[in-house]
């Protein structure tokens, strides 16, 4: 086995910056911030079946879905590690309807940040990996005041940090500032992310698809025929192909990172805009497959070139390996898209 480089997530941060001799260290240290929230979040969702932490708030967030202690637990980790760091103007949450605010008395920042702070939370009292999604942007209004919706809604392909925390087996944070794709995995002995997965590639093409395929009645005809042709026997191309669906976007998106394959949340007749948000889930798995030389597309063109209009917009997705895509997207093209 190949001896791997003992490298901290903080130095590779470091290493990073030093590339970019503008840089004034600010998206280091929010990286660094963001690292931090992610070891005490790793450490409450690993004592989940033991604390009191497990079954509902009783509350819903915006999307009607019901809200699990662990979620506002995360999402109030991440506020606090980041507010008053002084380097953002503003921050979204997929738990909070409306663009969040710093606080009066902390410094306003250049950057902004968008991030769903746990992935696949229907899963938590299963002890399935569930994950957290951050996205950074550059501020567009201008400087020394705070941020508004406007910095927030910004396409995809305007970010300039992006990553995501799994909480499984162990628990590993991806990210991409624009240098490659790099995986830390926590050592938990001595709490530091430790530089494991160096320069991820996404396989050109994979072998494995996943799809919540319950609702295959709802498709387009075009999907429903990928489906099937990847279902089909030939040794040449892979084919059958196999499903893995988690159904904890961010972990089910890592595997095929890794192992090459296609993710899929499609629109269907029952949810013609799919399920997944565009600004919290979408934008910054994309930027990071994209990195990766995956693709991701909504079935008609890239999630990077959707102009968002709303926090909390939802999007189909299709991401994964190049091949894998390029092959939906010419299936779904030939159908007329009649979902019922
Ligand atoms: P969850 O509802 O558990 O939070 O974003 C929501 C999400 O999980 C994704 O992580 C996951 O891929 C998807 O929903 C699963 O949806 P289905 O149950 O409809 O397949």
């Amino acid at each position: 086995m190949p001896q791997l480089k003992f490298m901290t997530l903080a130095r590779h941060i470091i290493e990073g910056e030093k590339l970019h001799p503008e840089a004034t260290g600010e998206l280091s240290k929010l990286l660094h911030d963001l690292s931090l929230a992610a070891k005490v979040i790793s450490l409450e969702v690993n004592k989940a079946g033991l604390a009191d932490i497990l079954g509902f708030t009783g509350n819903s967030n915006i999307h009607g879905d019901q809200v699990k202690k662990l979620d506002m637990y995360a999402h109030d980790m991440i506020f606090r590690a980041i507010d008053h760091g002084g380097h953002l103007c503003v921050m979204a949450s997929e738990e909070e309807e409306d663009i969040i605010h710093i606080p009066d008395k902390f410094k306003i920042g250049k950057y902004v940040l968008l991030f769903d702070p746990l992935d696949g939370s229907s899963n938590i009292d299963a002890n399935i990996s569930i994950g957290t999604i951050f996205s950074i942007y550059r501020r567009i209004t201008s400087d020394g005041k705070p941020g508004t919706l406007e910095d927030c809604l910004q396409q995809g392909i305007k970010q300039v940090a992006a990553g995501y925390i799994v909480y499984g087996s162990s628990t590993i944070l991806v990210y991409t500032a624009g240098h490659g794709v790099h995986g830390f995995t926590l050592d938990p002995s001595f709490g530091e992310f430790i530089l494991s997965h160096e320069n991820i590639r996404c396989p050109k093409k994979g072998t494995i698809y996943s799809i919540n395929e319950g609702n295959y009645k709802y498709w387009h005809p075009g999907l429903k025929k990928y489906i099937k042709y990847l279902q089909e026997e030939d040794e040449a191309t892979g084919r059958p192909y196999s499903t893995r669906y988690i159904g904890s976007m961010v972990a089910d998106i890592h595997r095929n990172l890794l192992y090459g394959g296609i993710f899929m949340y499609p629109a269907d007749s029952r949810h013609p805009e799919g399920k997944l948000r565009l600004m919290y889930e979408c934008n910054p798995m994309a930027f990071i497959v994209e990195a990766a030389g995956g693709k991701a597309i909504n079935g008609e063109k890239r999630i990077l070139e959707i102009q968002p209009d709303s926090l909390h917009q939802k999007t189909p997705i299709f991401i994964g390996s190049e091949d894998d895509i390029k092959m939906v997207e010419d299936y779904m093209r030939k159908e007329e898209k009649v979902l019922n």
